[in-house]
């Protein structure tokens, strides 16, 4: 059996700033931190991992495509742009790759903007408000999205 393609865990804007500022929201782990966590996740369940962070919404849809190409599944916290972006609802209903949305905090908790979500229509899951232990969970879910991908395909052919 084939293994799956890497998992892709795309950051959006201002994450780079984690563990600097607002740690009641959002904890006190850094993005460095968060990304030793979702490797160790993954390795541990014999996947690979690609890790980014982007302030920049083209970017942020430029590695959506990407992960359509190279993926096994993606882990997408978009940060503001989960409120804001079309262009990332857009993206992510044009990869035919699963994908799961996480956020630290927990936004429909949070002022009436962060209720809603253009990530959410076009994603498997979505887990919120478990801090750095939710990435570790959306890597977990998103690697048995894969393989569970893989093994229909091979069914299949
Ligand atoms: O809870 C999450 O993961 C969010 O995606 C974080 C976004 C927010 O806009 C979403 O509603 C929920 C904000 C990320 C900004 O992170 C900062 C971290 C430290 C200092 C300043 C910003």
């Amino acid at each position: 059996m084939s293994d799956i393609k890497p998992v892709h865990v795309l950051n959006g804007p201002n994450l780079n700033l984690l563990g600097t500022r607002e740690p009641a929201v959002y904890g006190r782990a850094t993005l460095a931190d968060i990304e030793a966590l979702c490797r160790e996740t993954a390795g541990r369940l014999g996947a690979v991992i690609v890790f980014e962070q982007t302030n920049h919404e083209g970017v942020l849809i430029d590695w959506i495509q990407r992960a359509g190409r190279e993926a096994g599944a993606i882990v997408i916290n978009p940060a503001a742009y989960t409120h804001t972006s079309i262009a990332l609802l857009d993206a992510l209903k044009g990869v035919d790759v699963p994908a799961v949305e996480v956020h630290l905090s927990q936004p429909a908790a949070r002022e009436p903007f962060r209720a809603a979500s253009y990530a959410a229509p076009a994603a498997a899951g979505s887990i919120a408000g478990f801090g750095a232990m939710g990435y570790a969970l959306a890597v977990e879910a998103a690697v048995r999205l894969a393989r569970a991908r893989m093994a229909e395909r091979e069914k299949g052919s």
